[in-house]
């Protein structure tokens, strides 16, 4: 009755992840269309290290460069080349023994602008031969259906998710994926940090609120339910024309602390911390919870929903979470005093944690914190995809060496794997940005997470050429004896 866990299962899926816009590269190759991602990337960038990372595009700025085609003037590289590279990058995450790499498939490489009746052969064939070529090496693709890169011309069209035409779109896109790779690829994701249309629109919706005549949060929400909806469509999907699918549904995670033991700031914390779970709440139970009809009550926001929502968001949900961690929140019922950078939004300063070099607070313990609570909640298997440092990384005759990052993943996996032995169910662990890769608040390249470093500056100069830091001989212990040595 009372099993004791010892350690991390046989199985334990240790990996890396990446997103097919921070590494592919190649943006207009092989058919592909442009995102509404490659967008972000030509806006000049100044020195963002102390900012809260919107990766925001405002309607004029788009507009200035759709009016005039010669205005696109995309920088020399937005990536790292993995579209040409990718045969030599997994043989390097095969000799660190990865079991799985999280890579996301680009929608518009697949139906160019997201309406065309047949989707683009050239782009599925690139995704096949990155599968096959990873199963020869005895890595699991982990695949995240779209990591907030839109074809621009539903943008331009419909104003991105604020329409419930792309519900369609979105499920004729999937339902291709799934026909087509469903003997290669088990566990999916369908939306990369699903949550993210609250911080930016733009990035998670392809949308620009200003141009809706609702509200700013409510047209949020309503591309929120076209999103759920459209999750719940693809599971559907899943459920018969691959049924040994696994799929996923994904949020960052925003752990909340209260700032102080006021039973104010507790109140705000939870409530704080409701509006990230949310989403998981909708899509692993199925309904729209309680809080946010006062919620939405209060904040004036009628969603426009249709017969049959309702049940085909209880019919479809998850079979397992996935999150995105990289730090905690402070909740204060006060104004805010001091705030810090962070992942997607910003918060107050907690004293009792460090910060990165970014200014990202770094909680090990809150891992452990956040795995409880969401298997707690609920009870469904947790998967980590994302976590890691990003920092500033030197190469010298060859050679990184990267002590800070390993002693960050050292402490966050020992955490982990206390959780482990709380009892909770996890899956796998897959570090952001294995191969460092062009950062997605900050579209430098000198933000790097990797254990393979990169040589490519901030303006796309450099080789290409790929090097092991130490990190990557550290990792490669790490999996080679599951977790035990750190
Ligand atoms: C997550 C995104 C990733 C990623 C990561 C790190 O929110 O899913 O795409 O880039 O954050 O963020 P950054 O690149 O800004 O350091």
């Amino acid at each position: 009755m009372f099993n004791k866990v010892e350690g991390f299962p046989k199985d334990f899926l240790w990996g890396g992840a990446t997103a097919s816009n921070q590494c592919e590269g190649a943006y207009n190759v092989g058919g592909k269309g442009l995102s509404t991602l490659d967008f972000v990337k030509f806006i000049e960038k100044k020195d963002r290290r102390n900012d809260i990372q919107t990766m925001d595009v405002t309607y004029d700025q788009l507009n200035q460069y759709l009016e005039d085609e010669s205005n696109i003037n995309f920088p020399k590289r937005r990536g790292i080349d993995f579209y040409h590279q990718y045969k030599e990058d997994i043989k390097l995450m095969a000799e660190m023994g990865f079991k799985t790499f999280r890579m996301s498939i680009s929608w518009p490489r697949i139906f160019p602008t997201g309406m065309e009746e047949e989707p683009n052969e050239e782009g599925l064939k690139f995704y096949d031969a990155v599968f096959d070529e990873l199963l020869a090496n005895g890595i699991e693709p982990l695949v995240t259906m779209i990591h907030y890169e839109i074809p621009i011309e539903l943008t331009k069209k419909y104003n991105g998710w604020e329409s419930r035409e792309l519900v369609d779109y979105f499920v004729k896109y999937t339902k291709t994926l799934l026909d087509r790779f469903k003997d290669k690829v088990k566990y999916w994701i369908i939306f990369n940090e699903i949550n993210m249309m609250l911080a930016s629109a733009y990035t998670g919706g392809g949308l620009f609120p200003e141009k809706s005549s609702r509200s700013n949060l409510e047209v949020k929400y309503q591309a929120t339910h076209h999103q759920f909806l459209a999750s719940a469509l693809t599971t559907k999907y899943a459920r018969e024309a691959a049924p040994n699918a696994k799929i996923g549904c994904m949020i960052a995670r925003l752990e909340t602390y209260p700032a102080t033991c006021r039973p104010e700031d507790m109140l705000k914390a939870i409530q704080e911390d409701q509006l990230n779970v949310f989403y998981t709440d909708v899509m692993v139970r199925g309904k729209y919870p309680n809080y946010m009809t006062r919620y939405f009550e209060e904040h004036n926001i009628h969603l426009q929903t249709e017969k049959g929502d309702e049940e085909i968001l209880a019919c479809y949900t998850a079979d397992y979470v996935a999150f995105s961690y990289y730090m905690t929140y402070l909740a204060s019922s006060e104004p805010a005093k001091s705030e810090t950078s962070g992942n997607l939004i910003g918060t107050l300063k907690n004293p009792y944690l460090e910060l990165s070099e970014w200014n990202w607070p770094i909680d090990p313990i809150g891992l452990r914190i956040t795995l409880n609570r969401l298997y707690d909640r609920y009870n469904v298997p947790l998967f980590i995809v994302e976590n890691g440092l990003g920092a500033y990384d030197k190469l010298e005759d060859g050679k990184v060496h990267d002590p800070y990052r390993i002693d960050y993943l050292a402490k966050h996996i020992t955490q982990m794997k206390e959780a482990v032995k709380d009892g909770v169910e996890l899956l796998g662990y897959t570090t952001w940005g294995c191969i460092d890769l062009i950062s997605a608040g900050t579209s430098e390249m000198s933000k790097r997470y990797g254990y393979i470093y990169v040589d490519q500056d901030d303006y796309g100069n450099g080789t290409l050429q790929r090097y092991k830091k130490d990190s990557f001989y550290w990792y490669k212990k790490v999996i080679a004896s599951n977790g035990e040595d750190l």
